[in-house]
């Protein structure tokens, strides 16, 4: 690329620094300084290096560029004006309700691969994007553009590590070193070596430079994909640059520009302003597109009544079987793959399989990189980290990540590990996050369907799988739709309905035997969706049986089962008692722990007599 106008993209640069401050300014908040440090490098990077199809952002060999300081959302708004995909007029609706040019970018604008703006997120991202390139055989390349503040957050540095340890050399992270964060300058202000030291340390390829620099920008660039280590390119940058009164000045973050001041502003950078419009993008090249096409439907199972299998393991096999029907599948684990049962998964398909060790953030960021390439990704570690990474999950409900969230070893019911490994909140925090699904099957048979709906489902989705061993009860052509639930058992005069998941559904079976021999009937629902709950059939059984329900789960009292029904069905007059585990669980053995907190059939039967 020779015939690049330094001084052209030097202009477009400072058509993106106006476009911020006027969108702020109009907007009446928002970050112009976080802009316009950062406006050079990204001019470089979408004027003079990226190849692209500017008229077709999702294109699937289009270079990727993630703004992982999400803050600085106007610039990247500024830049698919100056492309051409929608007038610059448009700017100026910044923020405003019912425009998709939010605040912070989200996926509901086509050049926007997942949502950003928690900091510290988008290098995991990136990470997934640049494996998922290696997967396709695809050529492109993944930007990822990251605050000098951002990078005190760990995930950042769990990311690094997983990049330098697969050689992602087709991944360019560029840190804009702005010395400024939020509401004081950064620990390490301007003394970029170390920085440097820290992604040295991890693996990386580090080039330091002036990131006003265009012919330093544009040199370290058109060397990027050497060797093969990841790249960083750690741009020392001014808050505020190319504005002489907001440049390197303390107490500019996220503060818009009055009228008089972006007037001021526009008088020093018009006169050095070019457009975008006119700069030919290079093309992206033409390889072979990857085949994420969904397959009309998966082998079958063959499972017989009786047969013992824990959830966990039904979950590796079932992956295994889907995976090799779905070529959208890919799976990655944090060094659990051995009790989650994803190493089945890994051993017949190793070339699909991500193994990102102990660090569940970048899991769950790699895994939304995946999705946004359009795989279907199936995540899998112990429930109970999961919780680490509650905010990349979050984040990924807004970006409508296509991702699966399998958690093993739920409950007290794991036994003798204790509290530290058991998931008892993951039911709660997995509900409120926006747009998930979050399932629980109870034996292998479930397992195996849910996850066939888990890969055709568009959306976040989280299986909650145990560790014990349980009886399949489901024939092999039942059907488990999202949003379902199963009456297992029910007859003519039930006194209640009791309401389990999981492995208390066994000890409700139990139950319902016990009751039934004292001439009590109990009816029992497998409610293996917990959300969305399968509301009819309980709100239907809960009819027959005095609009009366007793909650059985292994999940803290708090936000979980109980709470589902209890919240969806109150409408309806449905009475709920609730059993769950309530208080500091320990070690002990399963049968033990379910006694203790009440959680077993003697509790169920207990809780059915007490009931008038
Ligand atoms: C996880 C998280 N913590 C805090 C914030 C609030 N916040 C937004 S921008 C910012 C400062 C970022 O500084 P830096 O990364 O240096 O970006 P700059 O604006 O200087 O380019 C902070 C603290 C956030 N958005 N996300
Ligand atoms: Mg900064």
């Amino acid at each position: 690329m020779n015939d690049i106008d330094i001084e052209k993209i030097q202009g477009i640069a400072n058509q993106l620094r106006i476009h911020s401050i006027a969108a702020t300014t109009a907007a009446g908040s928002g970050h112009p300084t976080s802009c316009c440090s950062a406006a050079d490098v990204t001019a470089a990077l979408f004027f003079g290096h990226m190849k692209f199809d500017p008229k077709n952002p999702h294109y699937y060999n289009n270079d990727r560029f993630i703004l992982s300081k999400g803050h600085a959302a106007p610039l990247l708004y500024a830049v698919w004006a100056e492309l051409g995909l929608f007038p610059a007029t448009e700017l100026l609706k910044l923020r405003q309700f019912g425009n998709d040019l939010e605040g912070h970018p989200t996926p509901r604008l086509p050049f926007v691969d997942v949502a950003t703006g928690s900091l510290g997120q988008g290098l995991s991202v990136g990470v997934g994007i640049a494996l998922s390139a290696r997967l396709d055989k695809l050529d492109f390349k993944t930007y990822v553009l990251l605050g000098d503040g951002e990078i005190a957050e760990g995930a950042v540095w769990e990311a690094a590590s997983l990049a330098g340890i697969y050689k992602l050399n087709n991944l360019v992270a560029i840190v804009d070193v702005n010395r400024l964060g939020q509401s004081q300058a950064t620990a390490f202000g301007h003394h970029i070596e170390v920085y440097q030291k820290r992604f040295e340390a991890f693996g990386w390829r580090t080039e330091v430079i002036d990131g006003h620099d265009m012919d330093e920008i544009l040199e370290v660039l058109a060397a990027d994909g050497l060797g093969d280590q990841p790249l960083v390119i750690l741009a020392k940058t001014f808050k505020g640059a190319g504005v002489s009164f907001t440049q390197d000045k303390d107490a500019w973050h996220g503060k818009p520009m009055n009228k008089e001041e972006a007037a001021a502003a526009y008088a020093e950078l018009e006169p050095k302003a070019k457009t975008g419009l006119d700069v030919p993008i290079p093309a992206p090249t033409p390889l072979p597109a990857p085949d994420n096409t969904a397959p009309a439907g998966y082998p079958p199972i063959s499972y017989k009544l009786g047969d013992a299998i824990a959830t966990r393991e039904a979950y590796g096999v079932a992956l295994t079987r889907i995976g090799g029907a779905d070529p959208r599948i890919v799976a990655m684990d944090g060094d659990t793959k051995n009790s989650t049962y994803a190493e089945k998964f890994y051993k017949k398909f190793p070339e699909r399989f991500t193994e990102c060790f102990i660090a569940e953030q970048n899991l769950v960021g790699v895994a939304t990189g995946f999705g946004a390439r359009g795989k279907v990704p199936f995540v899998s570690t112990f429930a109970t980290f999961f919780t680490r990474a509650c905010d990349q999950i979050r984040v990924a409900g807004i970006s409508q990540a296509n991702i699966k969230l399998v958690g093993s070893h739920v409950g007290v019911s794991i036994g003798e590990d204790g509290p530290s490994q058991m998931a008892l909140e993951d039911i709660a925090m997995m509900r409120a996050i926006v747009g998930s699904t979050v399932l629980y099957p109870s034996d292998a048979v479930s397992t195996e369907k849910l996850l066939e709906q888990m890969a055709q489902h568009k959306g976040l989705c989280f299986l909650r799988t145990s560790r014990p061993k349980t009886p399949v009860i489901y024939g092999n052509d039942e059907q488990f739709p999202i949003g379902g639930a199963k009456v297992v058992r029910q007859n003519a005069g039930d006194k209640v309905t009791v309401v389990a998941a999981g492995v208390t559904l066994f000890e409700a079976l139990k139950a319902a035997d016990t009751l039934k021999a004292e001439g009590i009937g109990i009816t029992v629902i497998d409610a293996y969706s917990i959300k969305p709950l399968g509301k009819d059939v309980i709100k239907a059984a809960a009819k027959t049986t005095g609009n009366t329900v007793i909650t059985v789960e292994d999940h803290y009292l708090e936000g979980g089962l109980g709470d589902a029904v209890a919240g969806e069905l109150s409408v309806d007059g449905v009475k709920v008692h609730k059993l769950a585990v309530n208080g500091l669980p320990r070690s002990g053995k399963a049968e033990e722990l379910l006694a203790h907190f009440g959680i077993d059939a003697a509790a169920i039967v207990k809780k059915v007599k007490s009931l008038g």
